[in-house]
Formats: structure tokens, C-alpha cells, sequence
């Protein structure tokens, strides 16, 4: 039995463990220029989100895939590259938490960059219905959002950046992210790859059943060698 308590207890901690970084994203420095772009793929995922939804406010985070990126300031830009498998595929690029009056608040910027440099957005402010919650109505109007139609496959950039800023062919020139500045940016593409590498709690717990199923034949073979 300890034994059986103890497996329980190893598919508890990794069930709980892995789901919790699903879909999460750590920004890694340095990611400060369009080369050197922080890669995202391998990340997303369709776990419920109250904070991801499209340029309506409705919530799509069950049926676009997602990666939330938790980013803060340097004195440089952040750039995050992600591929696109399908042409007609939506992207949206959603600020949460940028400006709220409290500490780390960021009157943020975003610039939308296919692989040759090229601009295919950029926006200033929104709308904090966009994208669901996690914009604080009021200040939040100053969280960027951009909802995207790519016309064809292949990998892209989005930068994040502080007003006031512009992005050219090829980088963003202005306002870099400063000390203390703080964001979430929640990045939706749709079709992209969903991280199936961590199998679901249920799937967990059907192996751990198997295992003891194993334990118990052996056991019971035992006891009647024995008798
Ligand atoms: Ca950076
Ligand atoms: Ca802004
Ligand atoms: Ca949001």
C-alpha cells in the first residue's frame, strides 16, 4: 500500500507541475532585435483563459491556440518569433497589465514584422474590452492590441515597445522598455501547433491504474505460488 500512495503522490505532483506552465512564457534576454527574437513555438495551448479573446472582447482561448508572455522592462525592446502553418491563419497580439497607475505600469507599443523586416501592423492604444479581461478599464486603454489576418505561412515577429515609438522596415526606433516596467502579452495564433508533450491528468491517472493493475497480478501470483 505505501507503495501505491507513493505512485499516486508522483502522478499528483506531475500532473499538477506541468499543467501549471502550460501555455506560459517566461521573457529571456536578450530578445532585442528582430535576429534575435525570442522563439515562442512549442508553447501554446487551448487551456481556458479569462484573459485571451478576440478584437470583439469574445473569449477565444479554447479555440485559438495561445502563449502568455510574462515580459519586463531593460532599457531594450522585447521581440518574440512564432510560425504560422496555415495561410488566412488570425494572430492577435494582446497587452494585459501594461498600464493600470500602479507600479511597473507601461504605456506599451506593438509592431507586427513578417521574416523579411516588413511591417504588417502596429498599434499604440486600444480598447480594453479587445482581448478579453486583464486590461484595467480606464488606464488600460493604453495596452496595445493588434488582430492580424496573415496571408501566408511562415515565421513572423512582434515587438513590444514604449510609447513614443515607431517601427521601420526591419526595427522599431523610439521608447525602449525601461528598469521596472512590467507586461503580460497574450499571443493567440490560430492553427498554431498546441503542446500535446504533457499527457492530460486523465491520461496520467489511466497509466497509474495500469501500473497497479501490474502490482496487483504480481502479487496475487505470488501468494498462490506461495500457497
Ligand atoms: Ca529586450
Ligand atoms: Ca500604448
Ligand atoms: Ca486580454
Amino acid at each position: 500500500m505505501r507503495a501505491m500512495a507513493f505512485t499516486i503522490a508522483v502522478v499528483a505532483m506531475l500532473a499538477v507541475g506541468e499543467r501549471a506552465s502550460a501555455g506560459f512564457v517566461l521573457e529571456s534576454e536578450p530578445n532585442n532585435t528582430l535576429a534575435t527574437a525570442q522563439n515562442i513555438n512549442g508553447n501554446f495551448t487551448l487551456d481556458f483563459s479569462s484573459n485571451i479573446g478576440d478584437v470583439a472582447g469574445n473569449n477565444t482561448s479554447t479555440t485559438i491556440p495561445h502563449v502568455t508572455i510574462s515580459g519586463t522592462g531593460d532599457g531594450t525592446y522585447d521581440y518574440y518569433s512564432f510560425f504560422v502553418a496555415v495561410a488566412g491563419s488570425i494572430g492577435i497580439f494582446d497587452i494585459d497589465f501594461g498600464y493600470d497607475n500602479g507600479p511597473g505600469s507601461v504605456d506599451t507599443e506593438l509592431a507586427l514584422f513578417n521574416s523579411a523586416g516588413g511591417v504588417l501592423a502596429q498599434n499604440d492604444d486600444f480598447s480594453v474590452t479587445a482581448g478579453a479581461g486583464g486590461s484595467t478599464p480606464g488606464p488600460g486603454i493604453l495596452d496595445a492590441f493588434i488582430q492580424y489576418t496573415f496571408t501566408s505561412a511562415g515565421t513572423y515577429v512582434i515587438g513590444v515597445s514604449r510609447y513614443p515609438s515607431f517601427a521601420t522596415t526591419g526595427t522599431i526606433t523610439g521608447d525602449a522598455l525601461q528598469n521596472g516596467d512590467t507586461y503580460t502579452l497574450q499571443v493567440s495564433i490560430q492553427n498554431a501547433s498546441v503542446n500535446n508533450a504533457v499527457p492530460e491528468p486523465a491520461s496520467l491517472a489511466l497509466m497509474g491504474l495500469g501500473g497497479f493493475g501490474l502490482i496487483g497480478g504480481a502479487i496475487r501470483r505470488r501468494r498462490k505460488h506461495a500457497a
